[in-house]
């Protein structure tokens, strides 16, 4: 936990998550004073002293706030599913950065006959434990390929014969010549908190929550 209690810090990821965050932010009365894209600062100062954004890696959000060195933060559901969520509290469903998190194919490859003729199917992801629970649930026996980025060149390489991956406008997909066959959950972005910032720092992260409770009713 950051030291001193009547300082909050908001673990963030540039892009998106920090574009998407801002408005609500600003529905709580603050502003952040510094642009990550343009200062290169990891550690941003706001218009409220008590309040400082520090920018990491989306998928170290949630390391981050379990460890306490940030109180809150906001991450996506595919992140939050891929750490676990120990020791976090997700209060709220912010309703922003949404998307969808698909199973795609090479355009001709026939999904359909290769999941039912229960041959192993190999998967590559960078969401190796939505894919697992996925393909379970299915029945289908699968050999999970762990990628770190651009997936969607594995099955036009043969590295593997489906990707499971975000997909929102379908624009990356469409210029690989890919197709998306299977929708496996909807994706946002939720409010996570540390659970022990939670119970000590409440005084002061209670506003800011509400506020942004508030505000991402407002986005539906
Ligand atoms: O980029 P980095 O490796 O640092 O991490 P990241 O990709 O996890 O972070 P970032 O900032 O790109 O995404 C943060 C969060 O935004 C994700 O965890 C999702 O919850 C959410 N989000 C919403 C998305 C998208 N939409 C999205 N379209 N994250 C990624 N994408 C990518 C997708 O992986 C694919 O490569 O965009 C591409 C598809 O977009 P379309 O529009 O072409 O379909
Ligand atoms: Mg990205």
């Amino acid at each position: 936990m950051s030291q001193q209690t009547k300082q909050l810090t908001l673990a963030l990821s540039k892009g998106r998550i920090f574009d998407d965050t801002l408005p609500l932010l600003q529905a709580a009365g603050i502003t952040v004073t510094e642009d990550p894209e343009t200062s290169r600062k990891l550690i941003l100062q706001t218009t409220d002293a008590a309040l400082r954004v520090i920018i990491v890696r989306a998928s170290d959000v949630p390391t981050y706030v379990q460890y306490g060195a940030a109180d809150f933060g906001v991450a996506g559901k595919d992140v939050l599913i891929e750490h676990g969520g120990e020791g976090l509290y997700q209060p709220v469903d912010l309703q922003i950065a949404k998307c969808r998190m698909s199973v795609a194919v090479e355009e001709g490859f026939d999904y359909a006959s290769a999941v039912r003729h229960g041959a192993r199917l190999r998967v590559a992801t960078k969401y190796v434990e939505i894919a697992r629970r996925h393909f379970a649930s299915k029945g289908v026996h699968v050999d999970l390929i762990k990628l770190y980025g651009s997936m969607e060149l594995a099955p036009l390489v043969g590295l593997s014969d489906v990707i499971v991956d975000l997909v929102s406008t379908g624009n990356t997909l469409r210029a690989n010549r890919l197709v998306e066959v299977e929708k496996i959950m909807d994706i946002s972005s939720r409010l996570i908190v540390n659970q022990a910032a939670f119970k000590l720092k409440r005084e002061y992260l209670q506003p800011i929550l509400a506020a942004f409770e508030a505000a991402s009713l407002n986005v539906i």
